[in-house]
């Protein structure tokens, strides 16, 4: 399954992270508290690679099935216009899916195994992309905040420790800036619309908050591997700080608008300088990253019908001197 490592890097699999060489692993830490990248050919942990794959991979994954809500929205999108920016929009998200599995290939796991991981519910990805997207007002609160959502996390962690990774989510972040204007311009277009264009924006936001308020992660006293991403600057900030950093620069334009927020807590505390609110509900968030979430299975079935129906392409792709029919589908 990893058949494109070394020796060495076969050898330090399975490891935990008190069987490791001490010396190479107090030289690993220094560099990464001196600032600098970790690169693939360099050692590292095995803990560090399996806390990495994960991520990147769940990112990877995330982007791909992200790409779905919107998506159905194409055929739909108000106007020529709105049709081609978010089309755009949708091909960047797939885009950016394929940058993080190179990334994290760069670490050892294939991406068939990785897109395996995926088909067969093994992998996770973010909850947000397990809700519809019930109206045109969706996918504009989709576009502004949970991009919005999606750049306060990577602009971080793109100061982070291991290079594929943080160059990979520096060429995404100018991309999800497009987006986040992107979406921000059609919900002010909605807000300053018709009543019934208010209505549906204000509905749509309803909708996404909780999902959004999940999105960050676990508070950080649940969080499982915080402390170790933290520790090796793989995570710049916890989930807690970044959801108030959302908070913090999101409420406000929110409020600009005159929408409001289904939260009758949510404020923020003049003396802390903190935002306040209702614990979502954890219990939900782990439903949905868990499988039963009200659109997983179909996601994971497109997912799962594209990889069926678009086998012949690699197969004929792989095996150039094998003339292959498409099939008709
Ligand atoms: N959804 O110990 P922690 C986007 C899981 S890209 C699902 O706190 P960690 C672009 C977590 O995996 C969005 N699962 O975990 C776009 C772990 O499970 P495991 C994706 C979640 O890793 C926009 C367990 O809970 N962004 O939106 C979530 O320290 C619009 C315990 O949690 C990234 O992936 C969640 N929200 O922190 C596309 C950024 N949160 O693996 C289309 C990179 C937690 O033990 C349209 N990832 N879990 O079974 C990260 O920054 C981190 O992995 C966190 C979670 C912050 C997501």
């Amino acid at each position: 399954m990893y058949g494109s490592l070394s020796v060495i890097e076969i050898d330090n699999m399975g490891r935990k992270l008190e069987e490791e060489d001490p010396r190479l692993l107090a030289e690993f830490e220094a560099k990464i508290d001196a600032g600098l990248k970790i690169e693939p050919q360099d050692w590292m942990p095995y803990e560090y690679r399996r806390q990495l794959t994960r991520m990147i991979e769940q990112h990877a994954h995330s982007e791909i099935i992200g790409a779905l809500p919107e998506g159905t929205w194409i055929t739909r999108a108000p106007g020529f216009k709105r049709k081609l920016a978010l089309m755009a929009k949708v091909q960047d998200e797939v885009g950016h899916g394929q940058l993080l599995y190179a990334a994290a290939e760069t670490l050892g796991k294939p991406r068939e195994q990785m897109i395996a991981d995926l088909i067969n519910g093994k992998s996770k990805y973010s909850n947000v992309f397990n809700y519809p997207a019930v109206t045109w007002a969706d996918t504009a609160i989709i576009a502004w905040l949970i991009d919005a959502g999606a750049i306060v996390n990577q602009v971080t962690n793109s100061k982070g420790s291991y290079g594929p990774y943080c160059r990979a989510l520096e060429r995404i972040c100018y991309e999800e800036s497009f987006h986040l204007k992107y979406g921000h311009d059609t919900v002010v277009a909605l807000a300053t619309g018709t009543p019934q264009q208010r209505q549906m924006v204000q509905e749509a936001l309803n909708r996404w908050w909780e999902p959004i308020m999940h999105f960050f992660g676990p508070p950080d006293k649940m969080s499982v591997h915080t402390e170790k991403l933290v520790r090796w600057k793989v995570k710049l900030a916890t989930n807690d700080a970044m959801r108030q950093a959302f908070l913090d620069m999101y409420v406000p334009k929110i409020w600009e608008l005159e929408l409001t927020l289904p939260d009758p807590n949510l404020h923020k505390d003049p003396e802390t300088g903190k935002w306040m609110y209702t614990e979502p509900d954890w219990e939900v968030f782990r439903r949905v990253i868990n499988g039963d979430g009200p659109c997983n299975k179909e996601r994971l079935a497109v997912r799962r019908w594209a990889e069926e129906k678009g086998a012949w392409v690699k197969r004929a792709l792989l095996n150039k001197n094998e003339p292959y029919v498409a099939p008709l589908v």
